[in-house]
């Protein structure tokens, strides 16, 4: 059983590392195969065949001395944060440092051809203590982002401690404060709290909640389900935790009923989450079908900042959703069913929360089993979306497919086919498609060949009309664990894929491995921005009619809400995007009229944009939605 343990001795602990940092370095038994981390796509079955008899890597050995002075558990996590200097001779700073130089220019060149105010641009690129494989748009305006501590800082080989049992298995969490600009002051550690995780080592360490699910609750906390048990190609966790926001700090849950690696979130229109699939406990191959809930039937709905699910069990859904494939689509469309797109194309299952039943969708058009890409909730007006678009997961296949009305369609095609990219929902309602690579672990040049085709870096937008046209690059391609979310300011905030990061890292000898890239989309150079001054604090309910200040109110043509994001593996379940009807304006005020239903638009903190006619968007600010506002 795990045993919850206090930040404060976690901190402590840490504080004391600098102490003995100097003393010998241990080896790590074993790496993990090169196919341990993949997961996806129609190559995976070849490539991950064997993996269940790989075994387990153990832990970083921790040198005696330490363990008498530290205790066991402290040396072990020192070994674990001492093993990536000894790779250094494999892949050295001088091809870090020479690589980011020629994608700083070869950036530069190209997007000399882009003109900001049609195609947008590439601003900040930072450093950020942590890879960003999981991203949250926080309704507090900062962003959190979680991953694993590395277990190697060659590139060319798994950097990510899947296979490994015991305290190196470990997750880590910051947060990043955009206001505080881009410092490492700008950065605060959320570390998990500590776990003995049901393996044979019984070590306590940061839990290991990598390649986990979530999804927001109707009060602005994360809800995060599964992670990594180390061992068999992949073996899924059945942790349990909320993020909250307001005091930033993590709180434990019950364990669910089975362990979930790759599982998918859905927050549905009754403020409660689905958990499906992942890899059980038993490795990679198993995919469970079970189906839970957070909160459990039991309990209420959290929608307060000071409700905090705390020990809180999941119960069981109704239907299974016997999914082959990891890490499915799952979006609540306006009829308040849960739409769960999975990756191969017969696997396509409309699920009924209150029913708690499962029905069948039209299969997707093209039989190949879709790789990590992206699926996004096309906007559809006031009454929220009714369709979803599918697009991205195959590098062969560069069109977009859309579920609309039970149906599949054939929609305007991207410049090429790409998997691992994120598409995102902007204010204006159009896309924007970031990330992206050949396949998983691999850029174009090979399985753990860090050298990517270059093509894939390229950004990609969706007009008004569903046309696509290719945009500005980004500095590194980002394939694999890559993520994005949009900012209240309108900036798109770029991070993810541990490989390229190690692989142009600045310093690898610093703890500070991650990156972030800033993007600025085409309205963020489109002239002045409408001013949004003030919105009600309270909780609006459904179809409330209520009123906003804007010192630029003749200006205003479209309200908009847009859902805060969080995302993994380019599974983003909570994209939404809603327009809100105006209903007066003038004298500095708007008079808005909130979504009608829960289904159009499920409880929650949302961004409420303003935009002007051509347009531009506001900076946004915050509101909540609750069935019964202010009143409940
Ligand atoms: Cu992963």
């Amino acid at each position: 059983m795990r045993i919850p343990r206090s930040r404060t001795r976690l901190s402590n602990t840490l504080a004391a590392c600098a102490v003995v940092s100097a003393l010998a370095v241990s080896t790590l038994a074993g790496a993990a195969p090169v196919a341990a981390h993949s997961g996806g796509g129609h190559h995976e079955h070849s490539t991950r065949a064997g993996d269940g008899s790989a075994g387990s890597a153990e832990a970083p050995e921790a040198d005696p001395a330490e363990v008498a002075v530290l205790g066991r558990e402290h040396a072990e996590e020192h070994a674990a944060t001492r093993q990536g200097a000894q790779d250094l001779g494999t892949y050295p700073q001088a091809t870090r440092t020479a690589r980011l130089k020629a994608l700083t220019e070869s950036q530069e060149k190209t997007n000399r051809d882009y003109k900001a105010s049609d195609f947008g641009a590439f601003k900040e690129y930072f450093d950020s203590p942590d890879f960003g494989v999981h991203v949250a748009q926080l309704p507090t305006g900062k962003v959190l982002l979680f991953s694993f501590e590395r277990v190697e800082t060659d590139p060319t080989k798994e950097t990510a401690p899947t296979q490994i049992v015991g305290a190196a298995n470990r997750g880590r969490a910051f947060l990043w404060d955009p206001q505080k600009g881009t410092g490492a002051s700008a950065f605060k550690k959320v570390t998990p709290p500590a776990v003995t995780m049901p393996d044979s080592t019984g070590i306590s360490r940061p839990a290991p909640i990598f390649c986990a699910g979530h999804a927001f609750l109707p009060n602005g906390m994360l809800g995060v389900f599964g992670g990594n048990l180390g061992a068999n190609g992949g073996s899924g966790a059945k942790l349990s935790f909320v993020f909250d926001p307001w005091s930033e700090t993590w709180a434990m849950n019950e364990d669910m009923s089975v362990g979930r690696w790759y599982p998918s979130v859905v927050t549905g229109a009754d403020g409660r989450m689905l958990i499906m699939s992942g890899q059980s406990e038993l490795g990679w191959g198993t995919p469970t079908p079970i189906v839970e809930r957070f909160p459990a039937l039991s309990d209420p709905v959290p929608y307060r900042k000071t409700d905090i699910p705390r020990f809180r069990p999941v119960d069981r859904f109704g239907a299974d959703a016997p999914y082959k494939l990891d890490y499915p689509h799952l979006f609540s469309l306006r009829d308040g069913k849960i739409y769960g797109l999975g990756r191969s194309h017969d696997q396509q299952w409309l699920f009924d929360p209150v029913k708690e039943t499962r029905g069948e969708l039209a299969q997707r058009p093209g039989t190949a089993d879709r790789s990590y890409g992206s699926a996004v909730p096309l906007p559809g007006g006031f009454r929220g979306p009714d369709s979803v678009l599918v697009l991205g997961g195959d590098r062969t296949d560069p069109n977009t497919y859309q579920l609309a009305a039970g149906k599949w369609k054939t929609k305007e095609a991207r410049a090429f086919g790409r998997t691992q990219d994120n598409t995102l929902l902007l204010p204006t309602g159009n896309l924007l498609t970031v990330n992206g690579s050949y396949d998983i672990r691999d850029y174009g040049n090979g399985l753990y060949n860090p050298n990517a085709d270059l093509k894939y870096r390229h950004t990609e937008l969706r007009d008004e009309n569903g046309d696509w046209r290719l945009g500005p690059v980004q500095r590194l391609p980002r394939g694999y664990h890559s993520n994005a979310v949009v900012l209240p300011d309108g900036r798109v905030m770029i991070t993810g894929d541990e490989a390229q990061q190690i692989a142009n890292d600045r310093d690898i000898k610093d703890d500070i491995d991650g990156t972030i890239e800033m993007y600025e989309p085409p309205y963020l150079h489109n002239g002045a921005r409408p001013a949004l001054d003030y919105v009600p604090s309270r909780p609006l309910a459904f179809d409330e009619r209520f009123t906003v200040a804007s010192s630029t109110t003749e200006d205003v043509k479209r309200a908009v809400l847009l859902s805060p994001t969080t995302a993994t593996h380019s599974v983003n379940t909570s994209q939404r995007h809603v327009e809100l009807r105006i209903k007066r304006q003038g004298n500095g005020e708007l008079d808005l009229q909130a979504p009608p239903t829960a289904e159009a638009a499920p409880p929650g903190w949302y961004m409420l944009f303003l935009l002007n006619e051509e347009g531009v968007p506001s900076v946004a600010k915050w509101i909540s939605l609750e069935p019964n506002g202010a009143r409940s």
